[in-house]
């Protein structure tokens, strides 16, 4: 699933693609990268992200997800609000990525599939000293309530993702990923997004033997080998920045793995 921010303001390329035709152009590029799935998003959830206006990011989706889907993409849209999800699953979305996992409603009502993530708090707060019992089995039992509540609603393509990033430390994020196992034997197909995330630049800084966090935009060695865990431990899909690197890692992958069997 590749990643397409229409916002001024997302942690690794805000302002990038508010354009709508840089937008359109950015979402084909990944998708003749490899991409299944692309993800159009219109606000900002960044830790520290103030609301963006049901308008303004009706305005920033809408003409994006309707010119992908109308050239036959597969179109998710990256939301928390209904009357967005709603729109954008009109304008041709097939599924809708909620970050607050509470829209399964407009999914049931619009035939759409459901992304459940898990998030403590909201973005503006999120960060602010994240603290779980036991992280993975808290996340995976919201996640399980959010994902049954979706089928019984009515929503027959339930996945679930374990939002990391979304009110969680460094050692939360890390139990999570090596526990992914927790959640893809829930049976939902399991979606996890590391792409360029603050404990990629922490891991790095560390790499490097302390000092600097590297930016945003040079956190690929981490992306790409957090994708492919993921993925080798059961995850049905990544959400990533950076298709095409992410697409050659899996290759290798696959060839070693179809090899070895
Ligand atoms: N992460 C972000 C946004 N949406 N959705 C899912 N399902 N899983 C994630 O991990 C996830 C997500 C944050 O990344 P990005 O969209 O690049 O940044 P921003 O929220 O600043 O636009």
């Amino acid at each position: 699933m590749g990643v397409v921010n229409v916002t001024p303001d997302s942690f690794s390329d805000g302002g990038r693609f508010l354009d709508h035709a840089a937008a359109v152009a950015h979402a084909r590029d990944l998708l003749d990268q490899g991409a299944d799935w692309v993800d159009v998003g219109g606000e900002s959830t960044r830790p520290h992200a103030e609301p963006v206006p049901v308008d303004e990011e009706l305005r920033r989706v809408v003409p994006v997800v309707e010119a992908l889907a109308a050239g036959g993409a597969a179109v998710s849209i990256d939301t928390r609000k209904p009357e967005v999800a709603r729109a954008a699953v009109a304008a041709g979305a097939r599924l809708v990525n909620d970050v607050s996992a509470s829209l399964a409603p407009v999914a049931a009502a619009t035939g759409a599939g459901f992304v459940a993530m898990h998030m403590q708090g909201d973005p503006r707060t999120m960060q602010d000293g994240p603290a779980y019992g036991d992280v993975v089995a808290e996340v995976r039992a919201h996640l399980v309530e959010r994902a049954d509540a979706a089928r019984a609603a009515g929503v027959t393509d339930v996945w679930i993702d374990p939002g990391i990033g979304f009110g969680k430390s460094l050692a939360h994020n890390l139990d999570l990923l090596a526990n992914l196992d927790v959640l893809v034997a829930t049976g939902y197909p399991v979606l996890v997004g590391t792409s360029r995330k603050t404990l990629l630049g922490t891991l790095a800084a560390r790499a490097d033997g302390g000092g600097q966090v590297p930016p945003t935009s040079d956190r690929l060695e981490g992306s790409v080998a957090t994708a492919v865990w993921a993925l080798l431990r059961g995850a049905a899909m990544v959400r990533v920045h950076d298709v095409a690197a992410t697409v050659r890692a899996l290759e290798a992958v696959d060839a070693v793995t179809a090899s070895a069997a």
